[in-house]
């Protein structure tokens, strides 16, 4: 079986400084999310993606318009980097006429086909079995698209996921699998719901290549992406990425996390993936002083920006409460 680490996919300058603002951008957004729940500006739950940034940006990174994603509640990164606009994402979290869902539901519920993301159900691992089906379509219409799924560690441990997995294995379907590893689901840690050390062991049990990596470092999550799409998209079948990664805040803004040790917080803070990204692209001289000032303040104007069109934007109609409707 071809490994998925046997290519090296290379970047520009220009490209590892788009990524850089990529994280920034995720990671001043998630910031303001906090900032803005604790004012009582915000309707939706808000689950931090805080510290995970590198594996959205990894992934989602060289993607095509028309691949799919199926994110988790915690990839709102995904959405922005697959071309939902900050104020637009900004106006679904405040449940305003003009976000995603027009004030239907809480968060990341929405999807946006023309963009290629696939909205996800509260019932997490169910969003795998639909990847499944949407890169069965690919495979049915022979496009050389691909579909990303995304789950954490205890969305693992469902059923769906296990379907998913057999299901995309036999018919070879052009699915990468990434699990983003953040040790808890909600409240209970990794060893309190597996028996083993690796996620990614199990994709050999359904016949197709696992690999555990660093989901802190951008670019080990970038060369694990790209050649899992590229053999996908080559008709290869599926891969299993497992991103090993924590998150910094709660489960969600309202989650204090009281289960885990400051100790522990602080020894991944240490290993916090804008900085790590930031420090190499330094090193390398790719990345000055200069370069830094202009993304920050870019990236706050966009925020700025987005903030108040979410604020200016109006409430729903209540009579759109019926419209949009399948019976
Ligand atoms: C099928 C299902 N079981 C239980 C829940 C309740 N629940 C909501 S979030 C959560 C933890 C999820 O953890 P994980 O899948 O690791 O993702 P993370 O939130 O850590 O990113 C649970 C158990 C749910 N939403 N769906």
């Amino acid at each position: 079986m071809p490994s998925i680490k046997r290519h090296k996919f290379k970047l520009s300058n220009e490209q590892l400084l788009e990524m850089f603002y990529w994280l920034k951008l995720i990671r001043s957004f998630d910031e303001r999310l906090g900032i803005l729940v604790r004012q009582g500006r915000v309707r939706s739950g808000v689950y931090s993606s805080i510290g995970q940034e590198a594996i959205v940006v990894g992934t989602c990174f060289g993607l095509r318009p028309d691949d799919y994603i199926c994110p988790l509640h915690r990839d709102m990164g995904t959405f922005l980097m697959k071309g939902v606009s900050p104020g637009v994402m900004m106006a679904q979290m405040y449940a305003k006429a003009t976000g995603l869902s027009k004030g239907r539901d809480s968060a990341l519920h929405s999807g946006v086909s023309e963009l290629g993301i696939f909205g996800n159900t509260s019932m997490l691992g169910a969003n795998t079995p639909v990847a499944a089906g949407l890169a069965l379509t690919f495979k049915l219409e022979q496009r050389d698209n691909v579909v990303i799924a995304y789950f954490g560690e205890g969305a693992a441990n469902t059923g769906d996921v296990h379907e998913a997995m057999n299901f995309a294995a036999v018919h070879r379907l052009p699915l990468v699998f990434v699990c983003e590893n953040n040790i808890y689901a909600y409240s209970v840690p990794i060893e309190k719901s597996m028996a083993i050390e690796d996620v990614a062991d199990r994709a050999e049990a359904y016949g197709f290549d696992g690999v555990a990596i660093n989901g802190n470092d951008v670019l080990a999550v970038y060369q694990a992406a790209q050649g899992a799409i590229s053999r996908a998209r080559g008709g290869d079948g599926p891969t299993l990425i497992e991103c090993k990664t924590y998150r910094w805040r709660g489960h969600s803004e309202h989650d204090p996390a009281f289960y885990r040790t400051d100790e522990e917080l602080a020894m991944w803070k240490s290993r916090d993936p804008l900085t790590t990204f930031t420090t190499y692209l330094r090193h390398r001289s790719i990345l000055t002083d200069e370069h830094v000032a202009d993304v920050d303040a870019r990236v706050k104007r966009e925020i700025d920006e987005a903030v108040a069109f979410a604020e200016n934007s109006p409430d729903p109609d209540p009579h759109d409460g019926v419209t949009d409707l399948y019976a």
